[in-house]
């Protein structure tokens, strides 16, 4: 494999060449006055956000098990007695009289989410853990020279300003092989070093400093009134030639020419056991701390810059059109502005792009929880939806970009995540729909929460569960190892259980229709004047379901087990009701039945999953749903929040439209700021200074969406076979027409290298990783060479694709 990947890389050494920094750096020429301009770190679990004030420094902590609440139960457990009359009410158009029920007993027992204001809740609330302050001393006089940037290539941030004649530093990285936040002040002149250093939380927590060393200690509630999970913090600062002076729960560095603070922060959430409780996190933090204290800043931050390689440089885009110079010294916040006024930054989207990867490895590492709605950045003791996991969209569209980006480790915690979720699954599939599956609607926590939200009209959509699955399966088809089928399967079996129990037959066409359901967050208008919510068979649930159908009969097949069940999954697949196209409208109906839509320009778009993430609506197979989906989003629009902006443009990158995905781009890359003097304030949707996606408020899925979406135009691997399509959605932007990728991987097993020029490929080397057969559409005029140079034999399958069979290790050439 080794061996592979330096031929595949020698054969791109003329396409090296030197690239300014603009799609490695995001520069900021001021402090951050709120944490959507700060520089975020994290090392998977452990996070900070780097304000770079040179007065009062403040860096937000965050630890991402740092959840109130605890377990509950939180299923009605006699909902399922009124499954069969909601049932049948839906069956005879009595959709009203079937939302009322469905209100009444289809929401969680207790509280549920709180409606987004959990923290005091059993739901609970991811939340900041707290702050580092940093008051520097002899501040008098102006600062000059100000800039501070997170270097995207090493995972770290770098503040300088000169005051006084002295130049100060300030360096921060997060730190995964020494568990901590590492932050190095350093000044040009001897001993010119004087801050007081605290820790800080508002809430629930309490400090003691001793020796050169802080703790913070603490825990949150519990919900009703019980007690949550502990915390504990611990920093220590070290210096050779200063002074510290440990005084009223902080410490006071004075005269020290370089100060090296280090900094761990744990829980002790037992995740994934959260019925235990874990180890005093105290002693795991000082152990953190006090070894990381014995090794020299170089070594700590080489190891770091390891680590983090190890994953970042997996993968890389490069646009090698001629670069603007002079936007290599404005500040990322400059260059949003620019870009939304339509001037060209080629670099930009790929900043962003670098900046999506640079975020996945920062919020999820094996054996941790995945990346929440904040991914793991927060600086609030409620944090917007309680920072919780949502399973209609956000969840799953945090993870988009993990297997095409390369990096299926970061993806493990959210297949983990699903795993856990199925015990809790089995008890509300039991208690609501009295099945023998599993279910997940639309909330969830560390507490593994899976029953309907506490209002039925937005949280009792029910495929959460079943859309996890396809993260499961998509993990399978990029990585495809029989140990992985076998792992994912029972959850995938388990999910399909309950959409075989709970589906029922539409009077009208006899398909089979989920019942009662709804299209995530969205409201029709019946004939007779209802707007409402409950349905069956939304369209979204019944693509998904065949999604769920199809891989989980794939699976047994592949397995050779539970031949039985996937017979009947293959019998009830077929009968599942089909997309249909608007009779009124020419556009992809999103409701079983024909129904007016109260928002036509709705943020969710979730009649097209079957397009994006899913693949049923295709122009090969299905040309007129083709057409019937650019209808339907050319309605909805290109606006929206953050992440329905990151949607669409996946939506346009599978349409093979690339000019209309790069017009979104742009609109998802629009500044969600107005700049008033040295101020930021936020404005709408689109991107803040830090890059930071705008739902608003902040939301991560909107980064992760869009950069999956600019893999997505530059290269698919979808359908029957995973064709691999390069260059399938390419914008005529003249910044877009000529580049190269390094590095993405496709399914069925490769890894995919490639440069063009003219908008045109140039040539591509295609890395089998496991053997499997390669299907690939060659542009004509092109061949398949193997890497002795002599010609595959390759055959065709129609509309220019081809297949070869492929050794696994071995490098192949299209020229
Ligand atoms: C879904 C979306 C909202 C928001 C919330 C966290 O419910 O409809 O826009 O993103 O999740």
């Amino acid at each position: 494999m080794k061996n592979a990947i330096h031929l595949v890389l020698s054969f791109f050494v003329p396409l090296l060449y030197m690239q300014a920094q603009t799609d490695q750096e995001i520069k900021f020429d001021r402090p951050a006055t709120h944490f959507t301009q700060s520089i975020p770190l994290g090392n998977g679990h452990l996070g900070a956000m780097v304000y770079g004030n040179p007065v009062k420094e403040r860096i937000v902590i965050n630890e991402n098990s740092m959840w109130s609440g605890g377990i509950e139960n939180p299923n009605r457990e006699d909902a399922s007695q009124h499954l069969p009359e909601i049932q049948r009410l839906l069956k005879e158009g009595k959709n009203k009289e079937a939302q009322q029920l469905l209100q009444k007993y289809f929401v969680s027992a207790g509280q549920g989410s709180a409606y987004g204001n959990g923290a005091n809740a059993k739901f609970g609330c991811y939340q900041i853990f707290g702050d580092l302050l940093i008051n520097w001393k002899d501040t008098q006089g102006t600062v000059s020279e100000y800039k501070r940037t997170l270097h995207l290539d090493k995972a770290l941030a770098v503040t300088e300003w000169k005051l006084g004649g002295v130049t100060y530093k300030e360096e921060v990285f997060a730190s995964a092989p020494h568990n901590a936040i590492i932050i190095r002040l350093s000044s040009n002149k001897t001993k010119a070093l004087h801050f007081k250093l605290a820790l800080d939380r508002k809430e629930n927590a309490k400090f003691v400093s001793k020796g050169s060393a802080i703790t913070m200690t603490g825990q949150l509630p519990g919900g009703n009134s019980d007690l949550g999970i502990r915390f504990a913090g611990y920093v220590q600062a070290n210096t050779a030639d200063g002074k510290v002076i440990s005084e009223n729960n902080s410490l006071t560095v004075s005269g020290a020419t370089e100060c090296i603070i280090v900094l761990s922060a744990a829980t002790d959430l037992n995740w994934p056991t959260v019925e235990k409780r874990g180890e005093d996190p105290l002693p795991v933090v000082q152990k953190a701390v006090k070894s990381a204290s014995k090794i020299s800043w170089t070594v700590l931050k080489n190891k770091h810059i390891a680590d983090y390689q190890s994953y970042y440089n997996r993968s890389k885009i490069q646009f090698t059109t001629q670069q603007n110079q002079a936007i290599s010294n404005l500040s990322t916040a400059q260059r949003l502005v620019r870009f939304s006024k339509g001037e060209s930054d080629a670099n930009l989207p790929l900043l962003y792009f670098n900046f999506g990867r640079y975020l996945l490895i920062s919020s999820s590492r094996p054996g941790g929880l995945p990346a929440n709605l904040q991914g793991l950045w927060a600086e609030e003791y409620q944090t917007p939806w309680n920072g919780d996991y949502h399973l209609n969209i956000n969840l799953q569209m945090n993870y988009w970009p993990a297997e095409v980006t390369n990096l299926a480790d970061c993806h493990k915690p959210l297949i983990e995540f699903t795993k856990q979720l199925v015990q809790s699954g089995n008890k509300t599939a039991k208690a609501y729909y009295n099945s023998d599956g599993w279910v997940a609607h639309v909330i969830t926590n560390p507490w593994k929460f899976t029953a309907p939200g506490e209002g039925a009209d937005w949280g009792s959509t029910l495929s959460g569960g079943a859309w996890l699955c396809e993260h499961l399966w998509q993990h399978y088809m990029y990585n495809p190892d029989v140990a992985v089928l076998k792992e994912i399967y029972p959850v995938l079996r388990g999910a399909s259980q309950f959409y075989k129990d709970i589906l029922i037959e539409d009077p009208k066409n006899k398909w089979l229709v989920t019942a009662p359901s709804n299209s995530p967050e969205n409201s029709y208008k019946t004939e007779d004047g209802f707007v409402g919510q409950t349905t069956m068979g939304p369209t979204m649930d019944m693509q998904i379901g065949r999604e769920l159908f199809t891989n989980t009969i794939t699976a047994a097949r592949l397995l050779g087990i539970d031949e039985a069940f996937a017979d009947t999954l293959e019998q009830l697949k077929v009968r599942l009701a089909p997309n249909q196209i608007s009779e009124k409208t020419g556009r992809v109906q999103e409701w079983i039945r024909d129904y007016d839509e109260t928002e036509p320009t709705h943020r969710h778009v979730s009649q097209l999953y079957g397009l994006y993430p899913y693949y049923e609506i295709n122009a090969a197979e299905t040309p007129l749903m083709v057409d019937a989906a650019r209808q339907t989003l050319l309605r909805r629009g290109d606006e929206g929040t953050g992440w329905s902006r990151a949607w669409k443009i996946n939506f346009w990158a599978r349409l093979e439209d690339g000019n209309h995905a790069l017009k979104v781009l742009k609109g998802l890359l629009t500044p969600a700021f107005n700049e008033e003097g040295s101020n930021y304030t936020a404005k709408g949707a689109g991107t803040y200074p830090n890059l930071f996606c705008a739902h608003p408020p902040f939301q991560i899925d909107g980064n992760f969406g869009g950069t999956a979406a600019i893999a997505e135009m530059l290269f698919q691997s979808n359908g029957k076979n995973s064709v691999i399509r390069l260059l399938p959605a390419l914008p005529t932007s003249a910044d877009w027409s000529k580049g190269n990728v390094k590095g993405l991987r496709a399914r069925n097993g490769f890894e995919v290298h490639f440069d063009w020029t003219d908008g045109k490929l140039k040539k591509a080397a295609i890395i089998s990783v496991t053997g499997n057969n390669c299907y690939v559409k060659l542009p004509s005029g092109m061949t398949v060479y193997a890497s002795n140079g002599t010609k595959v034999n390759v055959k065709s399958e129609g509309n220019s694709v081809v297949w070869f069979a492929t050794k696994k290790g071995k490098s192949y050439y299209i020229k």
